[in-house]
């Protein structure tokens, strides 16, 4: 083995008998990207494979331990001004592909950890790739997740290695795929396991520069040379997957309808013509404003998933191997599913048998999707579920180091709950509660051990929603907050620590927003309209929709404890007070806003409701203007609110809390960034104009009106989260 002689900035180059092994390593950081320096090592790498005689093949590999590339290096995007400088960007990652493409030997990607965005146009750009098995190796095309498209040549070479369902799949969707499914699809043209990558990637070298073996065309090449022939077959596939986009996006989201266009151009005028589109797409995506909010909020989450959530130095978080949970409805059995995944031994306690048989039952049904999807193997389920055990008295608890209650929402409950746990415990047990809106120091008035009480909010369903809010009570201890994050964390949620409070931070910002929607119900708005008008704004589903999926009898409730917290701004809208009375709890009575059928199905609005209404049957115009101003800015105040009020620690938490709690539009980056985006002074002016009509609802925050007399942006130009 000699060595390679050229001064290394990330790569290191080994002579293996005529195979150049080629060692990605970024010095100094956790994952490998395609930064600038490494793009000019990459230049002068491949001029010595085209020079040196002595090289007949070159592998590339990883040094990092879990990652091959990451991508492009997404801190160069913000410094980026103009399209033009974008789309040279994305021209000069072309031209650096196009000659490892070209290069004289041939190359094999040796892949293991994640092969992400330019990494898998990197691998894509090789002669033949090798995947490991291992959990951590994962192939995709990210780019639209954050606003942009592969740059890279992705949105060429994919399609032609494994057709162009599969390719379009890939990238609109951002999945990632596994090593199996990636030989599947031609995407890799073997599987090995890890030990042994290296040792393969060399042999193939070798084999490729025999003969022996051929460079990869994928293994649907075949089908996707079929489908380049046949332009009608083609154009199906691409109108089918522009109306998937247009529904999945309504509208909101460029980039994928870019990305369309630029595997389109490809398959329609030849390559040549194609990566000119991609770039100059490429270079238009990356300087939208929805590019801009999606990469602060990649950056705001990759900023949390360090964020230990305290900021005292040297705390640490005790560990967490076994999890009692008081209550198996709803919120217990899904925190005990995520938890079980985990592989953390689970105890689940309910009054009977009966809950606790239903609460297995919940459990199970989310594993089983996993099998059902082949992301776990039979004995992986069977392993997972044997993690979960039931109880309706207190018997195991004695052992357990974190106790999450999500009993009813009801103080005298909890305190009981919280006494008689509190008398099995361990010394050095946590008590979390999953408590939505009471305020935490009061639950922990019945505890022996308050500064040992924090609380845990999940939202539902719990293997769904990415977030977590970790309240610390006046007494909760660091290192007992550090354990409900670094709990959070393994569990997969994006956790933000925030103060105590009535309806901590999501619950507060969500109420304004929802009893302004009711309120323009009791006015005479039509139901639909709110709703669509805040889809339309980019909301998951309608505030009205999301009552009736909540629960009205759970959202009324809460809402009753949010108005006698903080009394007329927070006044409950008399139709959701009345829909509740008369029985409507939503989806799960079959009977709420909505229309459902037998099978619990969303049909119309039921428009009996609106009898109970103040403005009874007639119903008026409102426009979509309105409905959004009124909802939002209501929200906005609010969010502004909490963090005057120190309930969130910084405005890059109020973003992540609202856009992965409740579903606040990403690519208007969170409420804090979607006020920049407005202008702080103008959302004063029209706060003072909706609180002269409404008096005492819209009352600006002290802090907005302070920031519109200074000028100043809750995010300053050029600031990281
Ligand atoms: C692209 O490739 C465009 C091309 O088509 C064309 C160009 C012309 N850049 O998430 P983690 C940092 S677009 C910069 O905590 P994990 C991250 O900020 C790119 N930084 O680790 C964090 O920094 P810090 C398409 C990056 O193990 C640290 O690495 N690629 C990048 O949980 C650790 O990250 C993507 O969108 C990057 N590309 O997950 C992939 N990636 O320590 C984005 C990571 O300072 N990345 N960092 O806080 C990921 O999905 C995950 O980070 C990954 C690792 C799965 C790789």
């Amino acid at each position: 083995m000699t060595g390679g002689g050229l001064p290394s900035y990330a790569v290191r180059t080994e002579i293996q008998d005529g195979v150049a092994v080629l060692t990605l390593d970024v010095p100094g950081e956790p994952v490998n990207t395609l930064n600038r320096g490494v793009r000019d090592e990459f230049v002068a790498i491949i001029d010595r494979l085209e020079r040196d005689a002595s090289i007949e093949a070159a592998v590339l590999i990883s040094g990092k331990a879990e990652n091959f590339i990451a991508g492009a290096d997404i801190e160069e995007f913000l410094p980026l001004e103009t399209a033009a400088d974008a789309e040279r960007l994305s021209r000069s990652g072309q031209m650096l592909l196009d000659s490892l493409e070209r290069v004289r030997v041939p190359v094999v990607a040796a892949i293991h950890g994640a092969c992400l965005g330019g990494g898998l146009e990197t691998a894509l750009a090789c002669s033949y790739r090798i995947a490991t098995d291992h959990p951590k190796t994962v192939l995709g095309l990210p780019e639209v997740q954050l606003g942009i498209i592969p740059g890279a040549g992705g949105t060429q070479r994919l399609p032609q290695l494994v057709g162009l369902p599969e390719a379009l799949d890939m990238i609109l969707s951002s999945r990632n795929v596994r090593a199996k499914k990636a030989l599947k699809t031609g995407l890799v043209d073997e599987v090995v396991h890890p030990a042994i990558l290296r040792q393969i990637a060399v042999r193939r070298a070798r084999e490729l520069v025999r003969g022996t073996r051929r460079p990869s065309r994928g293994a649907t090449g075949a089908r996707a040379a079929l489908m380049d022939r046949n332009p009608l077959g083609r154009m199906l596939v691409l109108k089918k997957a522009r109306e998937t986009v247009q529904k999945r996006t309504k509208g909101h989201y460029p980039a994928p309808f870019a990305a369309l266009r630029a595997v389109e151009t490809g398959l329609a005028r030849g390559s040549a013509e194609g990566y000119r589109e991609e770039a100059r797409l490429f270079g238009e995506m990356a300087v939208t404003n929805v590019s801009r909010q999606l990469v602060y909020l990649f950056f705001a989450s990759t900023a949390l998933k360090k964020d230990p959530g305290v900021d005292e130095p040297g705390v640490k978080p005790r560990p967490v191997s076994k999890l009692g949970i008081l209550g198996a409805g709803f919120m217990g059995a899904g925190i005990a599913s995520v938890a079980v995944q985990q592989g953390t031994l689970v105890r689940m306690k309910d009054a009977d048998h009966a809950r606790v048989g239903k609460g297995f039952a919940a459990v199970r049904k989310v594993v089983e999707e996993r099998l059902k999807k082949r992301q776990i193997t039979r004995t992986q389920f069977e392993d997972t579920l044997a993690l979960l055990g039931g109880t309706v008295d207190y018997s195991g608890f004695g052992n357990v180091d974190l106790v999450i209650e999500a009993v009813f929402e009801d103080i005298n409950v909890k305190h009981q709950v919280l006494r008689e746990v509190e008398a099995v415990l361990p010394e050095h047990a946590v008590f979390a509660t999953n408590t939505s809106t009471i305020p935490i120091s009061r639950i922990a008035e019945a505890a022996a051990r308050p500064s040992q009480v924090v609380g845990m909010h999940f939202f539902s369903p719990v293997h769904k929603m990415p977030l977590l809010e970790v309240i610390t009570g006046e007494a909760t201890a660091p290192d007992v907050t550090a354990t409900a994050v670094a709990y959070g964390k393994k569990l997969g949620k994006t956790v933000i620590v925030v103060n105590d409070g009535p309806g901590f931070y999501v619950n507060r910002i969500l109420f304004p927003y929802i009893n302004e929607a009711g309120r323009l119900i009791d006015q005479g708005a039509a139901i639909h309209e709110v709703d669509r008008a805040l889809v339309d704004f980019g909301f998951p589903v309608g505030p009205i929709t999301l009552v009736d999926e909540v629960g009205g009898d759970v959202a009324s409730h809460a809402a009753r404890i949010m108005f006698d917290a903080f009394s007329d701004r927070f006044e409950p809208s008399k139709t959701l007070d009345a829909a509740v009375a008369a029985g409507r709890y939503g989806r799960k009575s079959k009977k709420g806003f909505y229309l459902y059928d037998e099978k619990g199905e969303k049909g119309g609005v039921d428009e009996s409701v609106y009898e109970l209404t103040p403005a009874g049957a007639a119903r008026s115009e409102f426009s979509a203007d309105e409905i959004q101003q009124r909802c939002v800015f209501a929200m906005l105040n609010e969010a502004a609110r909490c963090l005057e009020d120190g309930i969130i620690r910084s405005p890059r938490d109020g973003d992540a809390g609202a856009v992965f709690g409740i579903g606040f539009p990403p690519f208007r980056g969170g409420p804090f960034r979607y006020i920049d985006t407005i202008g702080v002074e103008i959302l004063v002016q029209q706060l003072d104009e909706l609180n002269v009509r409404f008096p005492g609802r819209f009352q600006p925050a002290e802090l907005l009106s302070r920031l519109a007399r200074s000028g100043a942006k809750f995010h300053p130009a050029g600031s990281r989260p």
